[in-house]
């Protein structure tokens, strides 16, 4: 039975990778951090077969005992302060977990695997948000990264890391530059949640507004559930490499409003929707779309969700969970 070792199972890729690893035979090992995390009941009711193991990505020693418990085949870094605008407020508190956590995870892999280098296969959560101020269009693992947010400079430092470990030691560690993905379970900071949510609260009546910053930026937005397969794709194959994860696909936070509002019969959500300049980035990402070509060509993978489904999905959701919520 192959073992695996996720960081940052309490969050939305953690859930769907160890549901995804457990219904392929894995045994599952979950890291939690915090004296009294909320979110690990959350992980108990939905992935009941997690084992779980106390560590912090900015603690090495806890790391090394992680690894020593779950003696994994397979170490998935998914761990990291990911919301961008929190990045700014607290740049340092997200280079030490987003950054320098990854070297934390890469040192203790080697460290635990002695002489034999390859004995685990390691995975990092790299993030298109590296991107930032765009070079290319659309953005390839081979793109000049620019990022815009104190998340993606750590998010460049822990992806280049990733890369010296691989070149310097001969380790099996891969990094997957993600586009952003999303799903029922995505936290309610990030806009696509937060719109979901707002859209039920909406049509029910339990809400009459709902503020965003900016409007126009566009993402290249996929779902999660799809997007873990192809992190455990990659590390199937013989050697380890880089690959961008994304549909292809852009669209603005304007039309994210077209499709959510129009799924609960309002066509114009002028009159619902304001801006405030509280939600406006410092540096703003204005435009991700990414070439998932090498992706679909060696892992085999491609998105299953489109744009509309996704949206759809969501607001389907958040209008069962804010009905329960109300009665
Ligand atoms: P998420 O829901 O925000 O989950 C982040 C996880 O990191 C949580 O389990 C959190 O645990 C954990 N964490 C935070 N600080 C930690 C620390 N000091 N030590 C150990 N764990 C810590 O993020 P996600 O959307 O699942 O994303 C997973 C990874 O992919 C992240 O690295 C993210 O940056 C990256 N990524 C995400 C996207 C996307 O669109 N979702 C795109 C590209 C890359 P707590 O419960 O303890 O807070
Ligand atoms: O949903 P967001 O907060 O996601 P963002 O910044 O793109 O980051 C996500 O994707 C990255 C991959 O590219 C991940 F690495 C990262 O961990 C995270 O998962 O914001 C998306 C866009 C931005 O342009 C933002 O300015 O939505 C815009 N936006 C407009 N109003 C808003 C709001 N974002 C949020 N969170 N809240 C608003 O009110």
């Amino acid at each position: 039975m192959a073992r695996a070792l996720i960081t940052g199972i309490t969050g939305q890729d953690g859930l769907y990778l160890s549901e995804l690893l457990l219904a392929k035979g894995y045994e599952v090992y979950g890291l939690v951090r915090g004296q009294n995390n909320p979110k690990i009941d959350l992980v108990r009711r939905t992935v009941p077969g997690v084992k779980l193991l106390t560590g912090d990505l900015t603690d090495m020693s806890s790391l090394l005992r992680a690894l020593h418990d779950a003696r994994p085949d397979e170490v998935y870094n998914l761990g990291a302060i990911s919301f961008v605008a929190y990045s700014w407020e607290n740049a340092q508190v997200t280079t030490d977990v987003t950054g320098k956590g990854v070297l934390n995870m890469l040192e203790a892999v080697r460290l635990y695997s002695g002489d034999d280098v390859t004995r685990v296969r390691f995975y990092q959560a790299s993030s298109s948000e590296m991107f930032g101020k765009v070079q290319e269009v659309p953005q390839r693992e081979s793109t000049l990264l620019w990022p815009r947010s104190p998340y993606g400079v750590a998010k460049v430092f822990g992806h280049y890391m990733t890369i010296n470990y691989r070149e310097s030691y001969g380790m099996h560690a891969s990094s997957g530059i993600l586009f952003n993905h999303e799903s029922p379970r995505r936290g309610p900071e990030f806009v696509t949640r937060k719109v979901s949510q707002a859209v039920a609260r909406i049509s029910l009546g339990l809400q009459d507004t709902l503020t965003l910053g900016n409007l126009d930026a566009r993402r290249d937005w996929g779902f999660a559930g799809d997007y873990v397969e192809a992190m455990w794709r990659m590390l199937q194959q013989d050697t380890a490499d880089d690959y961008v994860v994304a549909t292809g696909e852009t669209h603005s936070i304007r039309e994210l409003l077209d499709v959510a509002f129009a799924r609960v019969g309002i066509d114009d959500w002028s009159g619902y929707v304001s801006q405030d300049p509280r939600f406006m980035r410092p540096a703003e990402v204005e435009l991700l779309i990414g070439d998932p070509a090498k992706a679909r060509a060696t892992l085999g993978w491609t998105p299953r969700v489109d744009f509309t489904e996704l949206v759809q999905m969501m607001v389907d959701h958040d209008l069962a969970e804010q009905r329960a919520l109300a009665r």
